[in-house]
């Protein structure tokens, strides 16, 4: 048989009376006695393929006994039936099976019938054959090309560093440590540590996407083991507001890259994300804890706000017309090692969150420097700098100033399209209880 079509774009292009192959699964069967009505799915939709017993017997009974989700070719003619969708059918001339599908079906392509979240996870492969499954990863993958666009733009450049780290820069707890060699090693939590470093060699305005693993035992809907982390980092920079700065600039930008060529999937999800008029708004963390306090909800200063407090702000914010807002200025006690500290109030630091529809979508801030203040900031944080050698080393022979963030893509693609679990965003998603597939 001649190659087969692949969409049914090109199924429309093809000349009308003309020989055509359909290489597709098997949505439907509909079999009405002399005449039998097979529709198969291409990458866009469905083509339907009307066989006539008394054209060829033999033909008819293989057709209608394809079972649904098998993947087949079939040969035939372009012929117009103003009843067929798309205006036009196909008269089938040959059959070939290529890969017969098991019955029954794990869950239904087309069928309305709700399944359990798990059923579609553990038969991940047909569950993706959903047209509005798989928009999600039409536009996600819109999302980081435009990131990608947006970080160009700017100057950024696109780097790859280790994911076996011999440190966690995010904290132990949510470690995996695997044996390397009979020494402990770790599955990177974020570039973190790779990233600062690189701010001491010229490569001064980095990012990378990348996976990153946290051992994180809580069953949310927006935590998973394994997420793609989106991470830049940007040297010579005067304070935290340079980073933000660009930060929202990328990710309206990519919004916008996504509306503008995203029509397609969108509508099959029925989601128009609105892109945010920039600057974001900057909430500090005393005016938030105001905020929290008047709705009813109190926060010690110093402490960090938990999901429920997230919420709230959430809400308050989006009552002024705002999705998107950066929170910032948290207290040193709850913020990583390599964040930096006001001068003027070492307790508090140059470090934000992105919130986006209630959730955080990313943290970063401008990071410690002077290596004198690094030291101290580890051993504050009960940790040992002899651990850390190889990250306090880049601070040795000359560091600039510098600052940068780390966004989950899955959240992102979760709250952009108003996914009620972030494993929804997630081809194959890992967490406490699921590895495989
Ligand atoms: P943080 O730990 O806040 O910061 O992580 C950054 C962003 O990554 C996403 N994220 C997760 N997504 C899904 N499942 C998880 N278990 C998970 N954990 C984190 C969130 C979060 O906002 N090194 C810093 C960033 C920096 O300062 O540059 C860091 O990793 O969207």
């Amino acid at each position: 048989m001649a190659p087969p079509l692949r969409s049914v774009q090109e199924f429309l292009h093809a000349p009308a009376a003309g020989t055509v192959v359909l290489g597709g699964w098997v949505e439907d069967v509909r079999n009405l006695g002399s005449i039998a009505f097979i529709l198969v799915r291409l990458r866009d939709g469905t083509v339907q393929v009307a066989a006539k017993k008394k054209a060829d017997e033999s033909l008819f009974q293989e057709l209608t006994k394809l079972t649904r989700e098998s993947v087949v070719e079939i040969a035939g003619k372009v012929v117009e039936n103003k009843e067929a969708r798309h205006g036009r059918e196909v008269q089938p001339a040959q059959l070939s099976i290529l890969s017969p599908a098991d019955t029954p079906l794990p869950l239904g392509v087309v069928d309305k019938v709700g399944v359990e979240f798990d059923t579609r996870l553990d038969n991940r492969t047909v569950d993706l054959r959903k047209p509005a499954t798989r928009a999600i990863f039409e536009v996600r993958s819109l999302l980081e090309a435009g990131l990608r666009h947006e970080l160009a733009r700017l100057g950024f450049i696109e780097v790859h560093t280790p994911k076996l780290a011999g440190a966690g820069a995010e904290g132990g707890a949510s470690l995996f440590q695997t044996d390397y060699f009979g020494r402990k090693a770790f599955l990177s939590q974020s570039p973190q540590l790779y990233k600062q470093m690189l701010m001491a060699t010229g490569l001064d305005r980095v990012y990378e996407i990348a996976p990153a693993f946290r051992a994180e035992p809580s069953d949310t809907v927006r935590h998973v083991t394994e997420f793609t982390s989106f991470d830049a980092e940007m040297a010579w920079i005067e304070g935290q507001e340079d980073v933000l700065k660009v930060l929202e600039a990328v990710v309206a930008g990519s919004l916008a890259y996504v509306k503008e060529k995203g029509s397609a999937p969108l509508g099959v999800l029925g989601v128009d994300p609105r892109v945010p008029a920039l600057p974001l708004p900057r909430l500090r963390y005393p005016e938030a804890l105001e905020i929290l306090q008047a709705q009813g909800k109190r926060v010690r200063d110093g402490q960090d706000i938990d999901t429920e407090g997230e919420k709230i702000l959430g809400r308050a914010m989006a009552d002024k017309g705002h999705e998107m807002f950066f929170l910032t200025e948290y207290p040193t006690a709850i913020k990583p090692f390599y964040v930096m500290a006001q001068a003027e109030e070492p307790e508090y630091t140059w470090s934000f969150d992105l919130e986006y529809k209630g959730d955080e979508m990313a943290s970063g801030g401008q990071r410690e420097h002077r290596i004198d203040a690094l030291r101290d900031s580890l051993k504050r944080k009960g940790l040992d700098p002899a651990g850390f050698e190889f990250y306090l080393s880049a601070f040795r022979y000359g560091m600039p100033p510098h600052g940068g963030w780390g966004l989950g893509i899955d959240r992102l693609t979760q709250k952009m399209l108003d996914l009620p679990n972030i494993r929804e965003a997630i081809l194959f998603p890992h967490d406490r209880n699921r590895l495989v597939p």
